[in-house]
């Protein structure tokens, strides 16, 4: 006999339960589990997923028409995912389907604005491969000059920052729209405004919160785990929790691509070595006077000594330290071409690293293995 089914999206995950935002059916989630024989052919469900569901009987009574009232999910109802449809993008930090956006939050002040730390989360999200929104929130706080020199400052670095004050509700609707129809992650730093924000852009965010977690948390401990929100006009929003220095988990001859203004510098041009890491090498097609340069040489340093920790600070000689014009002393690669090999090829996932804590891939452990 076939059964009924709906389409629908993984909402969240927790152990080998999956809540699921049905399409069609009923506009509440409903608890599903996994079909066995997709766990025979180790199909893993991700928040994000879009899978078929089968739906429990309690949902079919009242049939679907114009006229018929929208079944209620009851305690108790459970689905079963039949399906899990191919998916376009996968994060593995936090573990996400199917997300088309990373929306990127920091303040203008309070926290100040760190251009290492801005670096740094932005190059990370690059690595993704996600298309980047990029909000400076707290407008309320600084003067028109100080949005506009970091607005011209961010130009210069192929960015074009959404500028708003979730105080004030000022600005909110262009990111809106940039949100609409699509599962978009929200990270940045702590004490920038994020939970202020979504709790702007996803009214009842609280109850959806409780609809989908509040039986499966009861005693168990409450990691936090990933969760998508619906959105008022579409879309679905997921928070990932608050970190200040993301890793730089990349390759380093994929590094230079990560900086869209120097990757506008290689279109159409080749540097003469097929291996240049951009330090000066001859020929080479990537400038040195872009303001970020000096972040490209410190974050290269940091992925080569990932690679090879005998080339890292304590042991290495290929290092000068410099005092940069923000008075803070970093460590600067002297310009030895030849030096550096690739020794590991580490898998190149799309993945924020450390854009979620450990402890949130545990809780999801059973279900990852
Ligand atoms: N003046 C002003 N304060 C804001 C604005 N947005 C948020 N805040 C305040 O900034 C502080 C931090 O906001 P949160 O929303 O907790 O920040 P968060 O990014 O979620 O921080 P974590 O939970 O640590 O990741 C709170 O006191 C907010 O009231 C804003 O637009 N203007
Ligand atoms: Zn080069």
């Amino acid at each position: 006999m076939t059964k009924a089914t709906d389409e629908g999206t993984v909402i969240a995950v927790q152990a080998n339960y999956y809540w699921v935002r049905l399409r069609n059916v009923t506009s509440q989630p409903l608890l599903c589990t996994r079909r066995t024989r997709l766990k025979k052919v180790g199909q893993k469900v991700m928040v994000g997923d879009q899978v078929r569901v089968e739906l429990p009987p309690s949902l079919l009574l009242h049939g679907r028409s114009n006229t018929a009232p929208v079944p209620m999910v009851a305690e108790g109802d459970l689905g079963a995912i039949a399906k899990v449809y191919p998916r376009r993008t996968v994060l593995e930090r936090p573990p996400v389907a199917n997300a088309e956006q990373i929306c990127l939050v920091f303040a203008l002040t309070d926290p100040p604005l760190e251009e290492w730390q801005l670096s740094r989360f932005l190059v990370q999200a690059e690595a993704t491969g996600l298309e980047i929104s990029l909000c400076f929130n707290k407008q309320d706080l600084v003067q028109e000059t100080d949005v506009k020199f970091w607005g011209d400052r961010l130009a210069a670095w192929g960015y074009a920052p959404i500028i708003i004050s979730v105080e004030n509700r000022w600005g909110v609707e262009k990111l809106q729209e940039k949100l609409r129809s699509r599962i978009s992650l929200m990270a940045g730093p702590s004490g920038v405004g994020k939970s202020s924000l979504i709790n702007l852009l996803v009214p009842g965010v609280e109850q959806q919160v409780k609809n989908v977690s509040g039986k499966l948390r009861k005693g168990r401990h409450t990691t936090r785990h990933v969760e998508l929100f619906d959105l008022p006009h579409g879309g679905l929003l997921a928070d990932t929790p608050g970190f200040n220095q993301p890793d730089l988990a990349v390759e380093p001859a994929q590094l230079i691509h990560l900086f869209p203004e120097a990757r506008q510098q290689l279109t159409g041009q080749e540097c003469f070595f097929k291996d240049c890491l951009h330090r000066g090498e001859p020929d080479c097609a990537v400038g040195q006077d872009w303001e970020r340069y000096e972040h490209y040489l410190t974050f290269l340093e940091e992925v080569l000594a990932q690679q090879n920790p005998e080339n890292s600070r304590e042991t290495d000689t290929g290092l000068k330290t410099k005092t940069g014009s923000d008075g803070q002393e970093y460590d600067e690669p002297k310009l030895e071409t030849k030096k550096y090999r690739r020794h590991s090829r580490r898998q190149e996932h799309q993945e924020l690293q450390s854009f979620c804590e450990q402890t949130d891939l545990d809780n999801l452990q059973e279900d990852w293995e």
